[in-house]
């Protein structure tokens, strides 16, 4: 099975409801970049990169679509049964670029389920469960609304949540945490997130100032070295996000000892091949993790969905998809949803959802 042809398309989304707001930076417009690959026996995979913004991470919308030139004419004609050598291929023609490279590789696990009659998760290793946790992420505010709608969700039937902090004064923050947490304890988990966004020193006066919550910082300041030194000097779980860059990441983070778990996002990793890794890196330590992305529909959020079905449940912190920011969906027969804060794992073949044929318009770029 080779492949013959590679369509890329861009897909706009705007936010909906309202500002996505963080320590890092705001959104209220993305755009989605997806690639169609197509075989010499007619399947046909697909696979999605989406940035949220170009500050929130060094991963941007024109980056991924300047990799994916580099990346993509060299595919054609490549044998696509093995995702392994197709790797191998990719970083031949194009050194790092993890978040592009992502975009394929979702599409190779795509494409080879499809043929074999598989789902991912099956290729992945297989899942634990064909339901899995979400959680809701509820963006920097004034303390009381965001407990209203913490509460809100809290009813809807998530059982974790995650709270922007960081980037207004700290005492804005400290209150927040308090107030979600008079609504959430005892009904779902709480991880604040401040997006990289405090120094130590606030960073330490809200753990002192929250001593009492059992939250989760979530990437609290910009640096490793800055997360190591804050790291012992909380008695609150420290985990990682943004600084994740890649597997070698993971692998110091972890053996420096100053990583209680991770917020993952599967194409800044590089694909399901790579976070297939870490997921067995984070298993081998007990580590929990989430199985998310910055953005994207219905593609991306179908593969966060199928690697979380093969992470233990007990350490499965959730995955975060963009439905309940976005308008509508790629697949309107299978689409991917979130239900009393759960997501059903989709058993079809390949990753279980395929958009609507012609709904992207013409491709941006065509390869083969
Ligand atoms: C909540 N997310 C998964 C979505 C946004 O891209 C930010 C991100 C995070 O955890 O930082
Ligand atoms: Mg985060």
């Amino acid at each position: 099975m080779r492949i013959i042809q590679i369509n890329v398309f861009s897909a706009p989304l705007p936010v909906q409801g309202g500002t996505y707001r963080m320590a890092s930076g705001s959104i209220d417009f993305v755009e989605s970049t997806l690639v169609e690959v197509i075989a010499d026996n007619g399947a046909v995979g697909w696979g999605e990169t989406c940035s949220n913004g170009p500050v929130y991470q060094p991963q941007h919308t024109l980056g991924a679509r300047a990799a994916i030139e580099e990346i993509g004419p060299g595919l054609i004609g490549e044998e696509a049964t093995s995702i392994r050598s197709l790797g191998a291929r990719m970083d031949a023609r194009l050194n790092g670029h993890n978040y592009a490279k992502a975009a394929f590789d979702i599409a190779f696990h795509d494409l080879l389920g499809r043929t074999y009659g598989i789902s991912v998760s099956t290729l992945l290793g297989g899942a634990l469960t064909n339901r899995i946790e979400a959680y809701y992420s509820l963006v920097v505010g004034e303390p009381n609304e965001t407990a209203r709608i913490a509460a809100e969700k809290i009813k809807k039937g998530y059982q974790r949540l995650q709270v922007k902090i960081g980037g207004q004064n700290i005492e804005n923050d400290v209150e927040t945490v308090h107030k979600v947490w008079e609504v959430a304890a005892g009904k779902a988990r709480v991880a604040v997130d401040a997006n990289r966004g405090m120094t130590v020193a606030a960073a330490l006066q809200l753990s002192r100032s929250c001593q009492a919550i059992p939250i989760v910082l979530e990437q609290p300041c910009n640096t490793l070295d800055e997360i190591a030194n804050l790291k012992g000097r909380v008695w609150h779980p420290i985990y990682l996000d943004e600084n994740t860059e890649d597997q070698n990441v993971v692998l110091r983070a972890i053996s420096m000892g100053i990583a209680d778990g991770f917020g993952l996002k599967v194409t800044r990793l590089g694909g399901l091949s790579k976070m297939t890794a870490v997921r067995d890196m984070c298993a081998i330590r007990s580590l929990p993790h989430s199985s998310d992305d910055t953005w994207g529909g219905d593609i991306i959020a179908a593969a966060c969905v199928h690697l979380g079905a093969t992470v233990e449940p007990r350490r499965f912190e959730g995955a975060w998809i963009a439905q309940e920011y976005i308008e509508g969906h790629y697949d309107k027969a299978n689409p991917i949803t979130i239900r009393d804060g759960h997501i059903l794992v989709p058993q079809e073949p390949g990753l279980g959802v395929k958009p609507e044929a012609g709904m992207f318009g013409k491709p941006i770029a065509s390869y083969g």
